[in-house]
């Protein structure tokens, strides 16, 4: 569809597919024009950008919305097994450009909006990005959406409508502050309500709000309502046109008659007020638990709407609950809601009237569990009394599991109470925990980790004893991102120059970029791909100027760090790196170097403060660097504030340098790594995660790897000792140096005194300093490349060439064959 004109008779044949007959879509009594003035009811000409945006995708959407329709009635008629992916986090970013492209109509709409003189992008831009997660693990739930959708499988999301999504991030004297983002403050096009489908849940207490904070007041029942809002996730092609339901709370309207009654309408409507604020705002901790009360029961809350749904349509088209794991599979994403486990139980036992055994077994093939982190502050562990007072049914459910497991765990390794204290879903303690990772690994049939690495140390370490009890159950599932968002929409040049050598079968089957491979050694496919990478470049400085007034070299080394900041992902070792250069410029002011422009963006979490300083330092950093005539037009140093998926398919088409360099073992897979793969950046980096299995599809003779393997990680952490680096290494020590002697914070002295705590006096736990010579090293190699244009587009073209594998496509489909048993449906 990439190069395809559009002609009159194209449009006619997809209207028809999407059912919407002989109605334009623009044109005086088309649906644009009918939306923009109906909607408004306002003279055309004074309606504002955000209004023509709403006009816009309101269009977008009646074309799609007989498709949508068409797709639940096929299910419902087929009756086909079906998958449900739980997550308390998708990270959707923007909807509209890529609805638009799945649909097939992106042709048709730049024709029209050029025929009618609209400004496409600028009216694209209009949209807020859906931000309602965190970072990899929210982003790879919205790639699963869209793998799902694409391959025609019966497949559902089910989340939460967060009012508030992760906090806007800006940079105030190089310090992140953090503001709320309110991202439906005008109505979202992409949303239908549907309150005549809202689930209703009795609780054994009920909320209260008390000085901002949220509070379970036990033994004072209470009912909540969840009102599901409805999106489209559209799958390639416009086949099939899925669902994702997010959850709103509000009280029930029916709730606190007595009080209502008896005179007292204010504290009546403050209980509404409570029940909202369940739903007000997404927890903004990447990688940690914080082990909140509002996110206990906001995670409840996910499970008891969702589960109450599915099991409502299961029971709609069949009789027998013995038929539920063949009709249903529930995925859970990480922990979050592995509520699910004895949720799915109590409906099983209490409402279906089964026997235990029955509904454990039921229970248990229905779902599976994705393990995303094995980091110990990620593992969730909630107070055994926060069970008792606000699910007391549900903890008497998950005791009966644990007593099942420990009596069969003591049968099959007698005196082995190490291993049962262990293999426990109770940790015991003055303050006696459910450890939820335990619950969903006994209370499922499949639990898998995100990339081969980390499936295998789960397995291995942190998991071991329950691995040894159900074996079975432990698999791997390499993470994968969409290429429709992350290559076609994001890099239209990239996309253009691999169709005109490939065709673009790609789209849909990744791995045929594989016919690439011939392409490294043809000069005019090399020139190309140059050409692609300085537009996307060009275009990205241009970008930055309008949006920021910062001014950026499109012709040096786009080198890109970008993801949540935190400890184990290293920033403050790429910082290190630079300081470093930094110093070989001050030392020697002549030295030959290639002009290099180095992008951090990320957020870190609001309450972690070493990672926002380590934000401070990168910001102080660039200031000194601007500031220093010796090294300008050589090196500098952009923090581009509020990272979020709309910046990122800015940022990484136009990269040279993918930087990956986390301590080996503590990145579970990562996902931007292959999106940077996809857009022809080379990767420096570290064996972790995915990138391990990237440098092998790739060969590693095209990858800059460096540093400590986890195996080595692991086996030196008894001798590993900081201060060695520091006093044997000149450059390690001027680097380190140029920070603790407040160079870089002369007017705010002692402000850096924390790192010098991380990486020195408390041993450097992330091994910064152990891998930094290293990591100069491969630094090395790599500008030595790019001053060969020719080598470095066929490593470039190679890399895109390898890519397939990671694809979401290939991961959904494995776990459609492997965990979940379902095929596609498709719609006719
Ligand atoms: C990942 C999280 C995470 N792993 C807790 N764990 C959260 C944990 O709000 N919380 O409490 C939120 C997020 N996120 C990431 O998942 C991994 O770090 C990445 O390596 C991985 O690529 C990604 C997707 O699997």
């Amino acid at each position: 569809s990439v190069d395809e004109q559009w002609t009159k008779a194209d449009g006619a044949k997809l209207l028809k597919q999407y059912g919407c007959g002989p109605i334009p879509f623009m044109g005086a009594d088309g649906l644009y024009d009918r939306h923009l003035l109906f909607d408004n009811i306002k003279d055309l000409a004074a309606i504002p950008g955000r209004e023509r945006y709403e006009a816009f995708a309101r269009s977008v959407r009646d074309v799609l919305s007989q498709r949508w329709l068409l797709t639940g009635k096929t299910y419902e008629r087929e009756n086909p097994k079906r998958v449900y992916y739980l997550s308390m986090e998708f990270l959707l970013g923007r909807s509209s450009a890529s609805n638009v492209i799945n649909l097939l109509l992106d042709p048709f709409v730049a024709q029209t909006a050029k025929q009618k003189d609209i400004d496409l992008l600028c009216l694209l831009e209009q949209e807020p990005d859906a931000g309602l997660g965190n970072g990899g693990l929210g982003r790879l739930a919205a790639c699963f959406l869209d793998s799902m959708a694409t391959l025609q499988l019966p497949a559902m999301g089910y989340g939460l409508r967060y009012e508030f999504g992760i906090f806007k991030q800006s940079i105030e004297d190089g310090w992140q502050h953090e503001q709320g983002d309110n991202w439906l403050r005008h109505p979202d096009p992409w949303e239908v309500a549907r309150p005549d489908e809202a689930v209703e849940l009795k609780l054994n207490c009920s909320f209260e709000l008390q000085g901002g904070s949220f509070r379970a007041v036990p033994g004072r029942p209470s009912t909540l309502l969840g009102i599901p809002y409805d999106r489209p996730v559209v799958g390639y092609g416009g086949k099939t046109i899925n669902t994702l339901r997010l959850w709103a709370a509000t009280a029930s309207n029916s709730f606190d008659f007595q009080e209502f009654s008896s005179g007292d309408f204010a504290s009546a409507l403050a209980d509404t007020l409570a029940a909202g604020s369940l739903t007000r705002v997404l927890y903004p901790d990447d990688s940690t638990s914080k082990g909140q009360g509002l996110r206990f029961v906001q995670e409840y809350f996910l499970v008891a709407c969702s589960l109450a749904d599915l099991v409502r349509r299961f029971r709609k088209t069949n009789a027998d609950w013995s038929e539920l794991a063949d009709k249903v599979a529930i995925q859970l994403n990480d922990t979050h809601p592995a509520m699910a486990v004895p949720e799915l139980l109590r409906i099983l036992l209490d409402e279906a009237h089964l026997e235990w055994d029955q509904a454990w077994d039921l229970t248990r093939k229905a779902l599976a569990y994705t393990n995303h982190t094995l980091l110990p502050e990620a593992l969730e562990k909630w107070p055994l009394y926060w069970f008792e007072t606000m699910l007391p049914r549900h903890l008497e459910i998950i005791l009966e599991i644990n007593r099942r497991l420990l009596d069969d765990a003591r049968d099959r390794f007698p005196g082995d109470e190490k291993r049962i204290e262990r293999v426990s879903i109770v940790e015991e303690g003055a303050a006696r925990k459910i450890r939820m990772a335990n619950l969903a690994i006994v209370g499922s049939h499949a639990t898998n980790g995100v990339a081969a690495i980390h499936s295998e140390l789960l397995r291995t370490t942190t998991v071991k004893e329950l691995a040894e009890l159900f074996p079975e159950r432990f698999n791997n599932k390499t993470n994968g991102v969409t290429p429709r968002r992350w290559l076609l929409l994001a890099n239209p040049a990239l996309a253009h120059a691999i169709t005109g050598a490939i065709g673009n079968v790609w789209v849909t089957d990744l791995d045929k970029l594989n016919n690439l491979k011939p392409f490294a050694e043809n000069a005019s496919f090399r020139a190309a791909f140059r050409d692609a990478k300085h537009e996307a470049k060009s275009q990205f400085a241009n970008w930055l100027k309008t949006t920021s007034g910062q001014v950026i070299d499109p012709n040096s080394i786009f080198d890109v760090h970008v993801k949540r900041i935190h400890e184990y992902k290293r920033q403050l070792l790429n910082a290190l790196r630079v300081a470093v250069l930094y110093n070989r410029l001050r030392e020697n002011p002549d030295l030959q170097m290639i002009p290099r422009t180095f992008f951090f963006a990320g957020k870190a979490a609001p309450a972690y403060r070493l990672a926002k300083l380590i934000i401070k330092l990168i910001n102080n950093l660039a200031g000194t660097i601007d500031g220093d005539p010796v090294v300008r037009g050589r090196l500098k140093i952009v923090f581009l504030p509020e990272y979020c998926v709309s910046l990122a398919e800015h940022l990484i088409p136009a990269s040279d340098v993918s930087n990956q360099i986390s301590t080996a073992g503590y990145e579970a897979s990562g996902t931007s790594n292959m999106k940077f793969m996809m857009n022809g950046a080379l990767t420096i980096g570290t064996r972790d995660g995915a990138t391990i299995e990237m440098a092998e599809a790739a060969g590693e003779e095209n990858f800059f790897m460096f540093g400590l393997t986890a195996d080595q990680v692991v086996s030196s952490r008894g001798w590993y000792n900081p201060y060695w680096h520091y006093e044997n290494e000149p450059e390690t020590r001027a680097a380190l140096d140029l920070i603790f002697s407040d160079y870089l914070s002369r007017n705010e002295p002692g402000t850096f005194a924390p790192l010098r705590d991380t990486l020195l006096t408390h041993g450097d736990f992330y091994m910064h300093l152990a891998d930094l010579k290293s990591y100069l090293d491969a630094d090395r190699r790599l500008v030595e490349l790019y001053a060969q244009p020719d080598d470095w587009a066929r490593k470039a073209i190679l890399n895109i060439a390898s890519s397939g594998r990671f694809s979401s496509d290939r991961t959904i489909n494995e776990y459609a064959i492997d965990i979940w048993n379902v095929k596609p449906c498709p719609v006719p």
